[in-house]
């Protein structure tokens, strides 16, 4: 063994079990090689990722970094920092010294932004990003539904940097969602809680209760990888009976109307057609039925109240709620492929095509070789086809 081999020792059979090694273990005794050598995979799919980050102040920092570039059209760095985020989040533990992260896949590129936290606690470059005022001004106008990178970028050329501004401009013709995106912005800007998505399941739930007994309801996105707070609320609504999906999704959006729950829909009808298959745009949304939402959410639904609780004197909130339609018959992939997170998505249909030569999408796995579609009926198939251990939706917050 070199000394740099004795300090640090054989790393981690698996991302969860171990990341530094202590100097203290005995040596390997002489002519016997170690088994157990660093394999944390390349692939989110292939890592276990819960809810709880701890190298969060690194994650922080490359997340500024890779939405920089994102707003800056450059795909590609991007992308390296959101996949070193993603390996640092299925860490165990802290990382405490550069060397921890020697054995670890796409981190060897950002070793700079690394020392910098360890050193410093913040990065310069970090620091950079977050006191420019392009940065500032993209990240806010992103924050309003509605309103992209795009859009964001041609109101900062028009020289707007706030939202008074834009909302003044007698250029800027805003659309129905980014009328509504203002309106409710106090609201939908702030986090949604797992007891506020519970309370909109049960209203979901209890309209599709009276529309036909052969519904299915799956929560999907963050919450159903447990996280505690998400963005919006994404649910798959489909029935048992195929080609009847699209129906049930215009009937629940009706009686959500009827209710006086529904605050916003953009209703995107269904361009889903097999033989259009296999996409080979990953990187496009789905052909299903689907509905964005604002609904109004009672707080008395609400169990131990609405989040945040203080300063809510209306007694309800503005909530975002996704409502994505499959065919039963796409259902695992549909459910596959909304239960997120995007870094583990992306990860799988990679790992799909570099490793397996197959195509994954929300609608199916293509297999170029055999030249066919593999069938699934639930999320386990799909591993199995991709030759993928199971991973929980729990530990997929890649
Ligand atoms: N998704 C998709 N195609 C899209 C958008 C999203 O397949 N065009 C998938 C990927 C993640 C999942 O749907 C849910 O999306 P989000 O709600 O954006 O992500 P989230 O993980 O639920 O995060 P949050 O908790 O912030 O809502
Ligand atoms: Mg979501």
């Amino acid at each position: 063994f070199t000394d740099s081999m004795r300090e640090r020792r054989p790393v981690a059979v698996e991302s969860r079990h171990l990341i530094e090694v202590c100097d203290t273990l005995p040596m390997f005794p002489e002519g016997c090689t170690p088994t157990a050598v660093a394999t944390v995979s390349q692939y989110a799919c292939q890592r276990r990722t819960t809810t709880e980050n701890n190298n969060k102040i690194f994650t922080d920092a490359f997340e500024v970094l890779a939405e920089n570039y994102e707003f800056n059209e450059l795909e590609g760095p991007c992308l390296a920092f959101r996949r070193a985020a993603s390996v640092l989040k299925s860490l165990p533990a802290a990382v405490r010294r550069l060397e921890a992260t020697n054995n670890l896949p796409c981190l060897g590129e950002h070793a700079k932004t690394v020392i910098d936290i360890l050193q410093y606690g913040c990065s310069c470059d970090v620091e950079k990003v977050l006191s420019d005022e392009r940065y500032q001004t993209l990240k806010l106008f992103t924050s309003v539904f509605g309103v992209g990178p795009k859009t964001a970028e041609k109101w900062y050329r028009r020289g707007l940097r706030s939202f008074s501004e834009a909302l003044a401009d007698p250029s800027i013709q805003l659309n129905r969602m980014q009328q509504c995106g203002f309106l409710h912005y106090g609201d939908i800007s702030r986090p949604v809680s797992k007891a506020e998505a519970q309370a909109l399941t049960n209203i979901i739930d209890e309209v599709i209760r009276t529309i036909t007994p052969d519904a299915v309801l799956a929560l999907t996105g963050g919450f159903r990888r447990g996280k505690e707070f998400g963005h919006d609320v994404d649910f798959i609504l489909t029935t048992l009976e195929l080609g009847k999906e699209e129906n049930l999704l215009q009937s629940v959006v009706r009686k959500l109307k009827k209710q006086g729950l529904l605050l916003f829909c953009d209703y995107q009808v269904s361009n889903f057609d097999m033989s259009k298959l296999p996409c080979h745009n990953f990187e496009a949304m789905d052909y299903f039925a689907k509905c964005f939402l604002i609904l109004r959410l009672e707080g008395s639904l609400v169990e131990g109240g609405l989040h945040p609780a203080e300063g809510d004197c209306r007694g309800w909130k503005a909530v975002r709620v996704d409502l994505v339609s499959p065919p039963m018959d796409r259902y695992a992939f549909a459910l596959l492929g909304w239960s997120g997170s995007r870094q583990f998505e992306r990860d799988l249909r990679r790992f799909a095509r570099v490793e397996r030569r197959m195509l994954l999408d929300n609608h199916a796995l293509y297999d170029k070789t055999k030249k066919e579609f593999l069938a699934a009926t639930t999320e386990k198939d799909i591993f199995a086809h991709l030759g993928v251990e199971y991973i929980e939706p729990w530990q997929r917050n890649a």
